[in-house]
């Protein structure tokens, strides 16, 4: 796709996709507030990073490894039809097509990502598999900070720098939090861009909710060579909803009773005819 939308386009489909996550959540609760965080991140790879293919997917490959944060997934194959909402609604219902963590083969997820810290290697075999059949498709893997303290994320970096895996673009949520509690106080991962660049890779720090330096970042990961590419955002748990950030302690899981859904779907709407505004003005 790559920039036939506007950043301001993209800024709207972000809304849209933290929108679907608030109306997903609310039913049972989840992980929204990793859902609604990642946001910006999902809506410039399904919407401008990735490519199509002709059946209606995509030619480049997504691997998700934090599977509990799959919401924004879930959120942004809404908006490219993949999904419907009342689908989407039966999320983490019992007996549901729609797991809160997806398994292998679930339409949009290549792995069953349950148990944390697999995916950086698997995305590794994966580009490497594609690299020897010639093939220039490129994979994203997307993991969390928490993952950072599994050693299989780290045998994945030295393989994937070791085999010159420039068809690998890792992004990690480095959003210092975990189940229990802030990744600095449980098990400290900083500094994350330092220990990836000694394993080998490429590295850049964002924020993870900047449209304009998400592209950037994806351009610049397209155009490194003989290296694998980290992307570290440091998003932080409800970003680009202020009222829910401002209001709510940063609790790693989303109870439904938690949060004030009706305020935060008020404040999207706000922020969704402002954008919208902006567009047609
Ligand atoms: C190997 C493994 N250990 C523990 C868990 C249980 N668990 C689910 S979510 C979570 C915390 C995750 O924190 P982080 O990885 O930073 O993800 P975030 O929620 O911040 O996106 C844990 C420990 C798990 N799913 N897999
Ligand atoms: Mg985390």
């Amino acid at each position: 796709m790559r920039r036939n939308q506007s950043i301001l386009d993209l800024e709207i489909i972000a809304v849209k996709i933290r929108r679907n996550v608030l109306e997903i959540c609310r039913q049972r609760g989840g992980y929204a507030a990793q859902g609604v965080a990642l946001a910006d991140v999902t809506a410039a790879l399904y919407f401008d990073e990735m490519r199509p293919d002709s059946e209606g997917w995509f030619h480049d490959r997504f691997v998700l490894s934090n599977g509990h944060d799959a919401i924004m997934t879930y959120g942004a194959l809404a908006e490219t039809g993949h999904y419907t909402i009342e689908q989407l609604r039966t999320y983490n219902e019992d007996g549901s097509q729609v797991d809160q963590s997806p398994i292998e083969g679930q339409l949009g997820f290549e792995i069953t990502a349950g148990s944390l810290g697999q995916g950086p290697s698997q995305a590794a075999g994966l580009a490497w598999a594609l690299r020897q059949q010639g093939s220039d498709k490129r994979v994203y893997c997307l993991f969390s900070d928490g993952e950072l303290q599994e050693g299989n994320v780290w045998e994945a970096a030295m393989f994937a720098a070791h085999q010159k895996l420039d068809n690998l673009c890792f992004i990690v949520d480095n959003n210092d939090m975990q189940a229990s509690g802030r990744a600095v106080d449980v098990l400290g991962v900083e500094p994350v861009p330092e220990k990836f660049e000694a394993f080998g890779c490429k590295t850049r720090r964002i924020t993870g909710t900047d449209m304009a330096e998400l592209l950037d970042t994806f351009d610049e990961a397209r155009a490194t060579k003989g290296q694998p590419y980290v992307m570290i955002c440091d998003t932080r748990l409800w970003d680009g909803i202020d009222c829910l950030q401002q209001a709510l302690p940063m609790a790693h899981y989303t109870a439904k009773a938690a949060v004030d859904w009706d305020e935060g779907l008020a404040e999207i709407t706000a922020t969704l005819s402002a954008l919208e505004a902006r567009r047609d003005g």
